[in-house]
């Protein structure tokens, strides 16, 4: 039974700066919950960024909305089935359903020494690792960036991308490491539909993909888009559900999805997107959104899914942070291991995470 749940604040610096079209992060702003009870603790982490950027959410938002009216929907045998059920009325804040919809799902599984992998329906013991690179100050700055992730071992290289910082740094990685580097782009919805011939000269570089040129929204341009630019379309922004991932593929909008459990309301409709795209010999990726050792060991456990077969943002550790709040996930050629123990299948170092926290508010269950 769940006894109580926690809300935990806590902050963890970047090893570098990271710039994409809508700004540069360089500390990442966490929000995790605890669930606990009969001696279990299950956790989440949420993925929205202090600021409402990439999409309309924002963490301490995700705070209101949890403590408003979704941890309010729990008792002490809420299933994290039950809870997705109940939270079925509450529009959008997917990725404040996705948190404690994780945590619940993470609690549940521990509980019954499942795996989350197991759980999912995980083919692979590891994953292929890609890594996204950040808009960087200089074309030579960008090239050095991407040896060092190259000499790492990261097995894809994602570019993000601007209006101004598209066609000469695609150009200079792709005739710098060659044809065989899978390299792909991320405008992150910084272009307009009347960018369509701009963006089809991307076309000559034999990208892997672009992920959302065009604002999430905006669904059909990317369907308009597609016709004129032939790299494969992939949208990442855009797709919050499995219907909607059914709406954009049955239109055309992409060939390509990326798939990220904070966006779409958890790991259930993630699964239920993979599942979908399985079913039609569509790729799907799994992106990333800075998390730490929690928030990653989930997201392995779900890139581990035979439809996975695009290496997704799953980098190690050290991509983002010194040091991790979790035993660091580590490169070993190009791949990252699947956790295989209960639920996520790894736990925070407590000392540490209490050293970067900032304020824990403890919920006490009473029915
Ligand atoms: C994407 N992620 O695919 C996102 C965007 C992104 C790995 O490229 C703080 C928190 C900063 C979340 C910057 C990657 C972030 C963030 C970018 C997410 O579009
Ligand atoms: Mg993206």
């Amino acid at each position: 039974m769940i006894s109580s749940i926690r809300l935990r604040r806590a902050h963890i610096d970047l090893v570098s700066p990271f710039r994409t079209s809508f700004g540069v992060e360089t500390a990442r702003d966490l929000l995790y919950i605890e669930v606990s009870g009969d001696g279990v603790i299950g956790w989440g982490e949420c993925v929205a960024m202090s600021e409402p950027m990439y999409s309309s959410e924002y963490v301490d938002g995700c705070e209101e909305v949890l403590r408003r009216y979704m941890l309010p929907l729990v008792h002490r045998n809420t299933t994290a089935e039950s809870f997705t059920d109940s939270v079925r009325g509450i529009r959008g804040h997917y990725m404040a359903k996705a948190v404690l919809e994780t945590a619940l799902l993470d609690f549940q599984l521990r509980r019954n020494g499942m795996s989350l992998g197991t759980f999912l329906g995980a083919t692979q013991t590891r994953v292929r690792s890609g890594v996204s690179v950040g808009i960087q100050p200089s074309i030579d700055e960008l090239l050095s960036v991407v040896q060092g992730y190259i000499d790492d071992g990261y097995l894809r290289i994602k570019l993000k991308i601007k209006p101004g910082f598209d066609l000469e740094p695609v150009r200079a990685v792709r005739t710098t490491f060659g044809d065989d580097l899978l390299l792909q782009v991320d405008a992150n919805s910084a272009y307009q539909l009347s960018d369509a011939e701009h963006l089809a000269k991307l076309d000559q570089f034999n990208l892997l993909l672009i992920e959302q040129p065009l604002p999430e929204e905006q669904v059909a341009s990317h369907a308009q888009l597609a016709k004129v630019v032939r790299t494969p379309m992939c949208l990442d922004e855009s797709i919050l559900s499995v219907e909607v991932a059914r709406e954009a593929l049955d239109s055309g909008a992409c060939s390509i999805i990326n798939i990220k459990p904070g966006r779409v309301g958890g790991y259930l409709e993630a699964k239920k997107i993979h599942d979908l795209c399985f079913e039609r010999g569509v790729a799907v990726w799994c992106g990333g959104m800075l998390e730490t050792g929690i928030g990653r060991a989930a997201n392995l456990a779900l890139a581990a899914l035979p439809g996975f077969t695009l290496p997704g943002d799953t980098s190690a550790s050290a991509r983002y942070f010194a040091r991790d709040v979790t035993s660091p996930f580590i490169l070993r050629d190009g791949h990252l291991d699947v956790p295989t123990g209960p639920g996520i299948g790894i736990d925070p170092d407590l000392d540490y995470l209490d050293s970067i926290t900032d304020r824990v508010d403890e919920i006490v269950l009473t029915k």
